[in-house]
C-alpha cells in the first residue's frame, strides 16, 4: 500500500527506550496502514530491533565521528547528544527522499523534547512527547525550576525534612532529596541537567504528552500534569497491560519456564524471588557478592538475570539453588505463580510489570533518573515493596528484605495491596488507557 503520511518517531538511544517506544510505535502502526513510519535511533541503540510493514528504522549520526570503541553508556550518550539536533535532521531529510513523503509528524521521546520540538517548528508540524516513566517523575521535572526558587540552601540534612508536596500539587509527602537528581542537584549547564531542563521548558508546547501509566495509578499528580499540559496528558499504560509484547521475549527463554513449573510443584507458589537491576545500571561486585550471600542464608529460591561478564559471582551462585541466566523473559517469569518477590533496581518498566502480574518488591534503586522517587512510591505510598536496609546489598539486609517479601506477615499485605493496584491498572488499561490511545492515534495519524 502506498503511504498517505509520513511520521517520524524519535526514541532517546539508552537503555529499554528504544525497544518501548518501537512496542508504541507498532501499535500505532498496526492501526494505520496506511501511515509510513520512521523509527530514527543509533545503529548502537537499534541493536536486533525487528522493522514491521510499515514500520521502517533508520540509523542516526551517534556523534562518534572518530569511530572509535565507546563503552561507557554515558559517554555514548553525551556523543549522540553534542550533534543530535543536527544528526536528527540529516536522518528525517533522507527518510522523506527515501519514502517520497514529507514528514507530517513527529513522535519524540519526552527526553528529546529540545531537539524535536524545534525541528518540528522549523517543519511547520506537530508532535507529541512520549515520557516512558509515570506520572510522579515527570510532574517533578516540571517543578524544576518552583523547586530550585522556592528550597534555601540548607544542604541534604535539612532537605531531607522538606516534602515535595509543598511545592507540587497532588504530589505525595515524599523527600524532596528523593526526586530525581537533576530536579535540584544537577548542574542546568551539564548535558544530563540541561536535558532534563530543556525537556520542561519545552514539553508544553507539544500537541499531547503520553505517559506509561494509567489513570487511576497517580490520580491526584495526574490532575496537576493534565493542567499544566492543557489537558493533553494521555495515559496510555501501562505499558505491559497496553502494549501486548512488551517484555515478552518468546526467544530468549533460557529455561525459565520450566525451572520456575518445578519449583512451583516443589517450593509452592511464590516462593522464588527473581532478581534483575535493568539495562542501565548494575551494583558493585561487592554488593552482588552480598546478595548471593544472603540468598544461601534465606534458603530461598531464585532466579537472576545477570550479565554474562559476572564470572566470579556465578562461581558462588552455582550451588543449585538458584538459576542464573543473561537475559530472563521478564514479564513471563513475573507472570509465573512461583515467583513470590522481585528484587529490582526500581526502574519504571520493572515495577509497572510486578504491579500488573502482583509480585511485590525488594527495591536497590540507584541514584540514576528518577529510581529513588520510584522506590519512595513503591514502599512509602503504595506499600508494595521494601527497600533494602541502608540503600545497598549487605549479607543481613538484603536476607532481612528478601525473607519479609517472600515469607513474611507483611509481605502478605504487600501481596494483597499489588494485587488491588493490578485490579485497578488492568480497568483502566481495558477503559481510559484504551481511550487515551485512540486520542493519542488520532493526533498522530490524522
Ligand atoms: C531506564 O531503566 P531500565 O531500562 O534499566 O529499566 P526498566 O525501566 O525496568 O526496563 C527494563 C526492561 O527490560 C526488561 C524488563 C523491562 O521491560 O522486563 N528485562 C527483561 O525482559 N529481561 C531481563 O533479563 C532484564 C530486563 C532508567 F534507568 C529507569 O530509571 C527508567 O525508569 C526507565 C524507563 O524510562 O529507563
Amino acid at each position: 500500500m502506498k503511504p498517505k503520511r509520513h511520521v517520524a518517531v524519535c526514541p532517546f538511544p539508552l537503555a529499554s527506550h528504544p525497544a518501548t517506544l518501537l512496542l508504541l510505535t507498532q501499535k500505532l502502526a498496526a492501526a494505520s496502514p496506511d501511515v509510513h513510519f520512521t523509527f530514527l535511533t543509533t545503529s548502537y541503540a537499534a541493536g536486533a530491533l525487528p522493522e514491521f510493514a510499515n514500520v521502517r528504522i533508520r540509523h542516526v549520526g551517534d556523534g562518534n565521528s572518530e569511530g572509535e570503541e565507546v563503552r561507557h553508556p554515558k559517554e555514548r550518550l553525551r556523543m549522540f547528544l553534542e550533534d543530535a539536533s543536527q544528526n536528527l535532521r540529516r536522518s528525517m531529510a533522507a527518510a522523506e527522499e527515501e519514502v517520497g513523503l514529507k514528514i507530517c509528524f513527529v513522535v519524540a521521546d519526552a527526553l528529546l523534547s529540545k531537539d524535536c520540538g524545534e525541528i518540528a517548528e522549523e517543519m511547520k508540524v506537530k508532535w507529541v512527547a512520549i515520557w516512558t516513566s509515570g506520572v510522579a517523575s515527570l510532574a517533578a521535572h516540571m517543578y524544576t525550576d518552583v523547586l530550585r526558587t522556592g528550597i534555601q540552601d540548607g544542604g541534604i540534612e535539612a532537605h531531607k525534612k522538606i516534602t515535595a508536596d509543598k511545592y507540587i500539587p497532588g504530589f505525595p509527602p515524599i523527600p524532596i532529596t528523593e526526586l530525581p537528581y537533576d530536579v535540584i542537584y544537577a548542574d542546568l549547564s551539564s548535558p544530563g541537567g540541561r536535558l532534563l531542563h530543556l525537556m520542561s521548558l519545552t514539553i508544553p508546547k507539544a500537541a499531547a504528552v503520553a505517559v506509561n501509566s494509567s489513570s487511576h495509578l497517580e490520580t491526584t499528580i495526574s490532575a496537576t500534569l493534565d493542567s499544566i499540559f492543557s489537558h493533553n496528558l494521555l495515559h496510555v499504560g501501562p505499558f505491559p497491560l497496553t502494549l501486548s509484547s512488551h517484555g515478552d521475549d518468546e526467544k530468549n527463554d533460557h529455561d525459565c519456564l520450566p525451572w520456575l513449573d518445578h519449583h512451583l510443584s516443589t517450593t509452592g507458589p511464590a516462593s522464588v524471588a527473581y532478581i534483575s537491576f535493568g539495562t542501565a545500571n548494575a551494583p558493585p561486585a561487592e554488593e552482588l557478592i552480598a546478595l548471593a550471600k544472603a540468598l544461601k542464608v534465606t534458603d530461598v529460591p531464585f532466579l537472576w538475570s545477570l550479565p554474562d561478564d559476572n564470572y566470579s559471582l556465578r562461581e558462588i551462585l552455582a550451588n543449585g539453588q538458584g538459576k542464573v541466566v543473561s537475559w530472563a523473559p521478564q514479564m513471563r517469569v513475573l507472570r509465573h505463580e512461583a515467583v513470590g518477590a522481585h528484587v529490582t533496581h526500581c526502574g519504571w518498566n520493572s515495577i509497572m510489570e510486578s504491579i500488573v502480574t502482583g509480585v511485590p518488591m525488594v527495591c536497590r534503586p540507584f541514584m540514576f533518573a528518577e529510581q529513588m522517587l520510584n522506590k519512595e512510591l513503591v514502599e512509602s505510598v503504595w506499600g508494595i515493596g521494601v527497600e533494602v536496609e541502608s540503600g545497598k546489598l549487605t549479607e543481613d539486609g538484603a536476607a532481612s528484605a528478601v525473607e519479609k517479601v517472600v515469607s513474611g506477615d507483611e509481605g502478605r499485605r504487600m501481596r494483597e495491596r499489588i494485587r488491588e493496584m493490578k485490579r485497578i491498572a488492568q480497568e483502566d488499561a481495558a477503559q481510559s488507557s484504551t481511550q487515551d490511545f485512540g486520542k493519542l492515534l488520532k493526533i498522530v495519524t490524522e
